[in-house]
């Protein structure tokens, strides 16, 4: 309950912010995109990760305005950044109670100027546990839109290789679980393999989460894997520290 109010005040009392992680293409070695994570530094807890005030959100129906916050500024941010890269933006699975989600997501968009072609929203597959007829018309017509939908810690939930033909996914993430053992575990490579491979057939794009070494990337590049994420490339930065970033490379 502490966190709860803690977080009802968060937002009207700027203790929220976005940190931005690059996401890399593995063969040109440039950014190809941004994924935009929630941070919040309270003046009670002090800094507390989004792994546990998301789910307090959730349950205290906070996590609505949040999620919009956070599409917000995410895509005020993407802006200002060069033309070409993609801002990703975590969606939970509370958002799809609220039937106007699509609308207001494209109202932010609109608004923000940005193309829609330049956000893709993560889901995870607990959205399948959801009311699938609603969440399904709700991706559709965000990717009929222009916005592009990817699949996020993809091999640790419910999937059902069925929500892959039905579901409009542009991309999947390929769970860290999966990225950490890959080169002590033939079985993990083998199942990453796969999982590109299908992905490919599917005219899905693939990005490794949670690389951190130079062996993995490699490894993954030769497994055809387009992009990646991970500390080994860049820990999430504040936006001016990304835009730098950014503008340093060659
Ligand atoms: O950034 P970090 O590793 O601390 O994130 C922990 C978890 O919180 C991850 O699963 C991430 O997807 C989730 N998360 C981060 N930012 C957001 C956000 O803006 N919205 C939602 N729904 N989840 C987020
Ligand atoms: O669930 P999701 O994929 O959205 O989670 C993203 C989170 O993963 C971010 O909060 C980020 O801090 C974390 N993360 C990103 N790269 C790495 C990495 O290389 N190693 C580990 N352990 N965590 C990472
Ligand atoms: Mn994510
Ligand atoms: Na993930």
């Amino acid at each position: 309950i502490a966190l709860e109010d803690g977080l009802r005040s968060a937002l009207a009392g700027g203790e929220l912010h976005l940190a931005f992680q690059p996401q890399w293409h593995l063969a040109s070695g440039r950014v190809a995109g941004l994924e935009a994570l929630l941070r919040w530094t309270s003046a009670r807890f002090g800094s507390v990760s989004p792994a546990e005030f998301i789910p307090v959100a959730e349950e205290a129906g906070l996590i609505r305005d949040i999620g919009l916050w956070v599409l917000e500024r995410a895509c005020q941010a993407a802006r200002q950044l060069p033309g070409d890269l993609v801002m990703s933006v975590n969606l939970s699975v509370c958002q799809f109670d609220d039937a106007l989600l699509a609308d207001k997501i494209l109202a932010v968009v609109e608004r923000c100027g940005l193309p829609p072609g330049r956000l893709e929203l993560e889901i995870t597959e607990s959205v399948f546990l959801q009311d699938t007829d609603d969440v399904m018309a709700t991706l559709h017509r965000l990717h009929h839109a222009g916005v592009r939908i990817a699949l996020d810690d993809f091999g640790t939930g419910y999937s059902s290789l069925a929500y892959l033909r039905s579901f409009p996914f542009d991309r999947l993430k390929i769970d860290r679980s999966f990225i950490a053992p890959i080169q002590s575990s033939p079985e993990s490579e083998a199942i990453v393999h796969s999982v590109i491979e299908l992905a490919q057939a599917l005219h899905m794009e693939t990005t490794a989460e949670g690389i951190e070494t130079a062996e993995q990337a490699q490894l993954l590049q030769g497994l055809g894997c387009v992009t990646g994420q991970g500390f080994f490339f860049a820990r999430p930065l504040d936006l001016a520290a990304v835009t730098s970033f950014i503008a340093a490379q060659p």
